[in-house]
């Protein structure tokens, strides 16, 4: 089913998207046709940046109407009994453990609303993910993380593939991409440039104190962490940063939103080495199977795109 522009801003349906591997619209540019792959692509010194640095920043994603349409789904995600509720890996409407502030954290919008189930196979995602991962690229997971104007929480210093390591090899990427202008004011999200060299560290928590990732890092890493990067960006703009990249955002205290989207994807052939589900509520990939599945649909392979 392809939609009009007329239907862009559609309801809720209730029905689980994650069985369609294809956009069911046509907010985002043509995902196949060649031309368009190319416009998205990024320059020679953007990927040499994304290697020496762990990151590339203020890459355009969204345009006006594409934000919106996403905002219209997302405003109905923060009334936790909509259409399709089920259909959440993850669903916390405040994971903050301060009491005073609040992070929206979920995970599974692509099975529930259909602007971000078809922004997984948006071009100016896939293409460069393709080449910071060097081959076809499969979707993992997304996540949405909000902070509200005035009280929203941090999300405390980590590394992604910390929370990852069920899968193998590490060749994962993170997309994070804004809904609001992020700033340093409310709560941007910032980065340790050169983290993506260091070990992987433990998991010390995504939603407590800033501090709390003290505990695992050496005096010269520690250092390191007092001059992180605040990644300002426009609505719209996306930064993409690597599995081992440390990084967090403070509290937003103005009186602005801070609302993001991101897509998490992987190299294809990355593999499951755990039986567990990989995702909650998803079917187990058995040990040393590649994702593949329902869940886990090839968003661009690189051997196929058309003319
Ligand atoms: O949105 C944030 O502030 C944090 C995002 C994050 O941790 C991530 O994209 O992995």
């Amino acid at each position: 089913m392809t939609l009009g522009a007329e239907d862009q801003t559609l309801a809720l349906t209730g029905n689980d998207l994650s069985t369609i591997h294809a956009p069911i619209s046509s907010l985002f540019a043509d995902h196949l046709a060649k031309q368009t792959l190319d416009q998205f692509r990024l320059s020679d010194s953007q990927v040499s940046h994304f290697h020496d640095h762990g990151y590339v920043a203020g890459i355009p994603v969204l345009n006006h109407p594409q934000i919106e349409a996403l905002i219209d789904e997302l405003t109905e995600f923060f009334q936790s009994d909509h259409a399709g509720a089920e259909y959440w890996y993850e669903y916390n409407s405040n994971e903050s453990i301060d009491p005073n502030t609040v992070l929206f954290h979920a995970l599974g919008a692509w099975r529930i609303g259909s602007g971000f189930h078809d922004l997984l196979w948006h071009p100016a995602i896939t293409v460069p993910a393709s080449q910071l991962l060097g081959g076809s690229v499969r979707f993992w997971h997304d996540q949405l993380f909000c902070k509200p104007a005035l009280h929203g929480g941090v999300v405390a210093w980590h590394q992604d593939y910390s929370y990852w390591t069920r899968t193998e090899p590490m060749a994962h990427l993170t997309c994070w991409i804004g809904l609001d202008h992020a700033t340093t004011e409310n709560g941007c999200l910032h980065y340790v440039p050169g983290s993506h060299k260091w070990d992987l560290l433990p998991i010390t928590g995504l939603a407590g104190g800033m501090e709390s990732i003290k505990q695992v890092l050496s005096d010269d890493q520690y250092e390191k962490m007092q001059n992180p990067v605040a990644v300002e960006m426009q609505a719209g703009q996306c930064s993409f940063h690597h599995p081992l990249m440390v990084h967090g955002s403070f509290q937003n205290k103005c009186d602005r939103p801070r609302r993001a989207t991101v897509v998490n994807a992987v190299r294809d052939g990355v593999c499951a080495i755990s039986n567990e589900p990989l995702l909650e509520g998803t079917d187990a990939i058995p040990v040393g199977q590649p994702l593949d599945g329902q869940f886990f649909p090839l968003l661009l392979d690189i051997s196929e795109s058309k003319e």
